[in-house]
């Protein structure tokens, strides 16, 4: 895979923004971030430019600033805020996390990652935050620092990533001489700019080293104990770069410590519920809106969950006295009616829209999840007749059913699973049935059954009880899938029979006759036994062994 290249914004990539940044004649503003969501929200903001604070991002971790968290543990932090925003981040490297060798690897990493710069401070590791006795804290060799300055910029292989070098002098107690002794020699090594820390109430230090230092290279500032001189010095001074180091960080924790106070002692959270940020913010902030539009693309059109439609419309006058008064799909199979056990199939795959397609004895169908459509016209008429009534419910995936059969429970998720645009499930053990009904749905396959795996996908040739017995691969069961194109074809077809005569006598050989003759392919899922349909009373001896077999 090819490497991906620079994240850009407005055509300028992150790098070359931070050097803009540098350069810029106005003074210039990061704001601290400490994860993905802080540095988001300071983007949205305003900033031009983040601070990856190693306090801050410490603190969020709950660990110490003194390099406690691994420089890969901080490296996953930035890297998200690095994905969340499109303007630069300037890494605070503390020391480099080791020598030149570990400070040039991670270079080659926040590369990788898409951070635009880095800054190294001249202390040892492991580093101790500058304001926790940073007058106790002993400074890098000058010569070992250079090092890692030289070795930074050797690493780099984007000629715009910036190294800062970070002075601690002030910060360790020495003087101007000192400060500016280093900072010729970082500058020296091909530092880009230097970031002049103190730890004074007032600018002082900072100003007399702006003044004796000149032009010579950008310098940035971190005002976190002299944050009430006017910027306007700053600028004035010639800095070119403010950094408010940890403030984003404290933000959050007064919020969070007000709040949370708050709702323990109120024990609800009634009163605060308006003063904090509605989940909606959350789902904007990280733009949820975008996968909703990105999932509208990229998923397929039939990814809702499948529809089931089950044709219960005939009487089952085989089953004289039994079906007298309700259709063979409510008799009571292991004290459950028929119908119910089918619905229960389908809706243990998840498929919750069952259409259920009445027509004899129509008040005594009644099952619950299921909705009907009733077929007035039952008597005397046939299959695709009480397909048609159910025509709003054909929309594909859908999966239609006699009302009168069972099934084991692999057989529906298999058809499910099968990625055919219509499959019919066809029983190759056809010949173990015992059978009295004049009509049998027979099939004949472009391949018969076969017990080990091929790659041939058998597809229907003909179907009908006019096969000759060499010539049929097994019988349909009564149970189809289709999915959406699917669909469209079956009413499409449905729309061509329903015009010609003899349509409310027409069954489902019919149907797949015509999607054959317009060049459909219907794919055949072949199984061999387990299932059963209901048409007479030893059919019926034998759905209770059945179903008391499954068990469900
Ligand atoms: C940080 O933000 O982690 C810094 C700046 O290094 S300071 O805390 O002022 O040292
Ligand atoms: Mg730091």
């Amino acid at each position: 895979m090819a490497a991906p290249g620079p994240v850009k914004w407005r055509g300028v990539k992150k790098t070359l923004q931070f050097r803009r940044l540098l350069e810029s004649p106005h003074l210039e503003f990061l704001m601290e971030a400490h994860n993905g969501l802080s540095a988001r929200i300071l983007e949205e903001a305003g900033f031009k430019g983040i601070w990856a604070s190693g306090l801050a991002i410490s603190a969020a971790l709950g660990v110490r600033d003194n390099n406690e968290a691994s420089w890969t543990q901080v490296l996953e932090v930035i890297e998200f805020m690095a994905d969340a925003t499109r303007v630069p981040i300037l890494l605070d490297g503390d020391t480099g996390f080791g020598n030149f060798n570990n400070v040039r690897r991670l270079v080659k990493k926040l590369e990788q990652r898409g951070i635009a710069a880095v800054c190294i401070e001249d202390k040892l590791f492991p580093k101790t935050n500058s304001f926790i006795h940073g007058e106790r804290q002993p400074l890098a060799d000058v010569e070992e620092f250079c090092g890692k300055v030289k070795a930074v910029k050797d690493a780099q292989s984007d000629p715009d990533f910036c190294l800062v070098a970070r002075l601690e002098a002030f910060i360790a107690g020495w003087g101007l001489d000192e400060a500016l002794r280093r900072a010729d020699a970082y500058h020296r090594a091909g530092a880009d700019a230097l970031l002049v820390h103190s730890r004074k109430p007032t600018p002082d230090e900072i100003l007399k080293f702006t003044r004796a230092w000149g032009n010579r290279c950008p310098l940035l500032i971190v005002p976190t104990t002299y944050y009430s001189t006017p910027v306007e010095v700053f600028e004035q001074a010639g800095i070119r770069v403010v950094i408010w180091a940890n403030h984003t960080v404290r933000a959050s924790i007064m919020a969070m410590q007000t709040f949370s106070r708050r709702v323990f002692q109120e024990r609800s959270v009634r009163n605060v519920e308006d003063q904090i940020a509605p989940l909606r913010e959350v789902f904007r902030l990280q733009n949820a809106d975008e996968l909703l539009e990105a999932e509208a693309r990229y998923l397929p059109k039939n990814g809702h969950a499948p529809r089931a439609i089950i044709l219960a419309a005939s009487q089952g006058s085989e089953l004289g006295e039994l079906t007298r008064a309700r259709p063979k799909a409510m008799l009571q199979v292991n004290g459950r009616p028929l119908l119910h056990k089918l619905v229960a199939q389908f809706q243990s795959e998840r498929i919750k829209d069952i259409v259920v397609v009445r027509g004899f004895g129509r008040e005594e169908v009644n099952v619950p999840g299921a909705q009907f459509v009733d077929n007035e016209e039952f008597e005397g008429t046939a299959e695709l007749l009480s397909l048609s009534k159910a025509v709003s419910a054909l929309e594909g995936p859908v999966v239609i059913s006699f009302g009168d059969i069972l099934f084991r429970r692999y057989i529906l998720q298999s058809l499910l699973a099968d990625p055919g645009d219509i499959t019919i499930v066809v029983d190759a053990a056809w010949q173990q049935r015992r059978r009295e009904q004049n009509y049998v749905d027979y099939i004949k396959a472009t391949h018969p059954y076969s017990a080990r795996y091929h790659e041939e996908e058998p597809a229907l040739v003909d179907i009908g009880s006019h096969l000759r017995h060499e010539e049929v691969n097994g019988e349909w069961i009564g149970l189809l899938k289709a999915t959406p194109r699917g669909a469209e074809q079956i009413r499409s077809a449905l729309d061509v029979l329903r015009a010609k005569p003899g349509f409310a006598r027409m069954r489902f050989n019919e149907l797949f006759l015509e999607l054959l003759a317009r060049g459909e392919t219907i794919r055949v899922l072949y199984i061999t036994g387990h299932w059963l349909d209901v048409d007479n009373l030893e059919d019926l001896t034998a759905a209770n062994a059945f179903v008391g077999y499954t068990a469900s």
